[in-house]
């Protein structure tokens, strides 16, 4: 029976959600105690993502899961985000595997492609039969994208590539890539547009980078392009300038925006849980006022979280969000997280910096969030020029 007061849900948030939510929710909560949690320690260390889980977040239906057709559950935006919340309560790499394949690729695919695309890719991505990534950050081009120098000319009725981009989760792993390249061909001004590449297309490399602290059990790679010839065929029609990667980029920002709220809690989760077994001074550590004012803090922090992301979810659902507050979102969310996973850090004391407890491999991937999808100072620019109605990137 449920603790009164829930020490998890203090505020209540679960009556916010209907009853198909709260099964999914809960569905996705078993597969990650059952598949993730035991696991997740020794493939932090051994930076390896089990490749297999693809297929089983498939038959779960969550992947792409907010597309309709071709294969896709069709679910809403925020049934999307309550099921990245318990993958990222698990790992981030695991919701990061989802929100690259669901909300960047596939999306691209669904939003932008033609039908015979959709068809050749979605239905065996949404299996997690075929596995994707999302190539826009270069070397040189991270916060601003649109300095990328990947180029794409037309040859006949082919298209060639050449350039490189860097930190692409899953390129590994991945059978297609989405590159977004520059192109002069076309009359747009900025002429980004983007390509589905195969992976075993000649001239395509992912090299793996290694040394990495945060994301430990993603597969993170530099994809190389050294004149990689595709058909016409390859070209996302529907996808004009810097515009087409940037609203895969809100989908996959909402993803990490519920996701953070579940890394947050799983490390108060754990807090909580060692604050009320472990003793010092002969009493539990949780009896001390200094501790009990870092718990509510972090539970204050945990559900403001979880309101921000379900107040965002919803507008999604109802055609409403925008842009700037999926910025807002992402921006309070991964700091409070955060705050968050080094609170309950020291409160773990010595045990807090092992992987026999989730918050330090929390931590540092949320060094990651904080990067990623736009970094909390584009966010917080991107919030200042909506504020002001001036522009700090011009
Ligand atoms: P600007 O050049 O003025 O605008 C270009 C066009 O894009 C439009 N736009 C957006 N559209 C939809 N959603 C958004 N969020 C948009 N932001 C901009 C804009 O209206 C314009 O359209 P049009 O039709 O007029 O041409 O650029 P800007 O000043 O608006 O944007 C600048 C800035 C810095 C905000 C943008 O470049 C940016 O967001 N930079 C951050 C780059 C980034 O987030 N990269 C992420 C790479 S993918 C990744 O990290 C995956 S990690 C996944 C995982 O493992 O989970
Ligand atoms: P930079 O843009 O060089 O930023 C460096 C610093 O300068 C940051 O603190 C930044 O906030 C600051 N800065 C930059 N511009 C301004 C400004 N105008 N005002 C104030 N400060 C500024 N990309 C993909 O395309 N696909 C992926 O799948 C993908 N996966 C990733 C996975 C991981 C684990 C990581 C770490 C990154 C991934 N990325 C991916 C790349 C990610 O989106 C970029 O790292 C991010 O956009 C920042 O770019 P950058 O690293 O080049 O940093």
């Amino acid at each position: 029976m449920a603790r009164e007061p829930d020490p998890y849900d203090l505020l209540g948030l679960d009556s916010l959600l209907d009853e198909t939510e709260r099964m999914m929710r809960d569905s996705v909560r078993r597969f990650v105690a059952d598949r993730v949690l035991p696991d997740i320690g020794r493939w932090f260390e051994e930076a390896h993502f089990p490749v297999e889980l693809a297929k089983e977040l498939g038959s779960l239906g969550l992947l792409g899961m907010h597309l309709e057709g071709y294969g896709c559950a069709g679910t809403s935006a925020t049934a999307y985000g309550l099921a990245c919340q318990e993958l990222e309560a698990g790992d981030s790499s695991v919701r990061s595997f989802a929100s690259v394949q669901g909300s960047l690729v596939m999306y691209a695919i669904h939003r932008y492609g033609t039908e015979e695309q959709k068809q050749a890719w979605l239905p065996a991505m949404a299996a997690g039969e075929a596995i994707g990534c999302f190539g826009l950050t270069e070397a040189d081009a991270g916060s601003d994208p649109a300095g990328m120098r990947t180029t794409a000319r037309r040859d006949g009725d082919d298209w060639v590539l050449d350039g490189s981009k860097m930190w692409i989760t899953n390129g590994g792993i991945a059978d297609v890539a989405v590159v977004w390249a520059q192109t002069d061909e076309i009359g747009d001004p900025t002429g980004i547009r983007g390509f589905l590449v195969p992976t075993d297309a000649s001239g395509f490399t992912a090299n793996p980078i290694h040394q990495k602290l945060s994301l430990r059990a993603s597969v993170t790679s530099e994809l190389v392009l050294d004149g990689v010839r595709v058909p016409a065929g390859a070209q996302l029609p529907a996808a004009e300038g810097l515009a087409g990667p940037l609203r895969c980029l809100n989908e996959a920002r909402l993803g990490i925006v519920f996701g953070a709220a579940g890394a947050a809690r799983a490390c108060y989760e754990s807090a909580l849980e060692y604050a009320t077994t472990r003793e010092q001074f002969g009493r539990q550590i949780g009896g001390f006022q200094l501790q009990q004012g870092k718990l509510v803090d972090m539970l204050q922090r945990v559900q403001r979280s979880q309101l921000v992301a379900l107040h965002l979810g919803r507008r999604k659902d109802e055609g409403t969000l925008r842009p700037e507050q999926v910025s807002f979102g992402k921006l309070h969310n991964v700091n409070d997280a955060l705050e968050v996973a080094r609170t309950a850090r020291q409160v773990l004391g010595g045990n807090g910096i092992t992987l026999e407890y989730p918050v330090m491999r929390h931590a540092n991937n949320l060094e990651s969030l904080v990067t990623y999808e736009g970094t909390a100072d584009v966010h917080t620019l991107v919030l200042g020029r909506a504020v002001t109605g001036l522009n700090a990137f011009a």
